[in-house]
């Protein structure tokens, strides 16, 4: 396995031996250190990739059946290619900031994302560390996120699905709402696998923050968001960092420590990428 520092947040990981037990358990370590790792020369099937995530930990298939692979449910397919009947996965994920399942009571651990076709321009995925934008908190900002709550819900994101057509929106909003409830985390807690302190919120999925008394605190949410980045519509925030990819490529990423926003290419290129998620419960040396 050889390891190259990117600029910004991630390394680029050569020869890296899916059989060897040694080589996963260093790659994990190596994500949980480095945040993103962009393994290269892959070129899996959706079932070969399957197996290449069950390595990590265990794969949890996506809630809703519309992203599902037609061969491989486990994984979840973002796709704009293909119209009616041909189309497999979901145009237009992601694109805006959050963390995979941060709505659910488990978010993942770890996002694999294996591109499949790769847009000529405006490729790639935004990424912030949450961790090291807790530690970049001024002392004010710190104090005054102690003790809050943040909630969280896929509501503002939730895709009608092609059977929604005709149904009143009031019902497949309440639907919404009883499938999956707003969650609630302390609005800074510890990453299991690393000790470090996250400031856990996003701009597409949190939609509040109350203190210790249950008071709303909308401001405080909007300072926090846009003291990480999240508000940054230029992308130019010093903590943006951009993350390409080219075909064969397979990013692997600490979906605790970072939010995640998809770049969709503007002219409707062709785009096409897998998914696999998984729960990670081998806690190993913290490094
Ligand atoms: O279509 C999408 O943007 C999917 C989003 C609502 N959820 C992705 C996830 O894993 O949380
Ligand atoms: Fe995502």
């Amino acid at each position: 396995m050889r390891l190259s520092q990117q600029q910004g947040i991630g390394v680029v990981v050569e020869d890296f031996d899916s059989a060897s037990d040694d080589d996963v358990r260093a790659l994990k370590q190596t994500v949980y250190r480095e945040k993103i790792v962009v393994l290269k020369d892959q070129d899996l099937d959706p079932r070969g990739f399957l197996a290449l995530g069950e390595r990590f930990g265990a794969v949890e298939k996506y809630y809703e059946p519309i992203y599902h692979h037609p061969e491989v449910p486990e994984v979840f397919v973002s796709s704009n290619v293909g119209e009616g009947e041909k189309r497999i996965g979901v145009p237009k994920t992601g694109k805006f900031w959050h963390s995979d399942y941060q709505f659910m009571p488990r978010p993942f651990d770890l996002t694999l994302i294996h591109p499949q076709v790769v847009p000529s321009r405006n490729r790639g995925t935004f990424f912030i560390d949450l961790c090291r934008a807790y530690e970049n908190l001024g002392e004010e900002l710190k104090v005054a996120v102690e003790g809050t709550t943040a909630t969280h819900s896929v509501r503002r994101y939730f895709k009608i699905r092609p059977s929604d057509v005709y149904r009143p929106i009031s019902e497949v909003l309440e639907e919404v709402d009883a499938k999956t409830p707003p969650v609630s985390l302390p609005t800074a807690h510890t990453h299991r696998h690393t000790g470090e302190t996250i400031l856990y919120l996003s701009e597409g999925f949190t939609q509040g923050i109350t203190d210790e008394r249950g008071r709303d605190r909308p401001e405080l949410l909007r300072e926090l968001l846009a003291a990480t980045g999240q508000l940054d519509q230029t992308f130019e925030h010093p903590a943006i960092h951009l993350q390409t990819f080219d075909r064969g490529d397979m990013l692997i990423w600490d979906n605790r420590s970072l939010v995640h926003r998809a770049l969709h290419t503007a002219a409707s290129e062709p785009a096409v990428s897998f998914r696999v998620t998984v729960y990670d419960d081998e806690i190993g040396p913290r490094s």
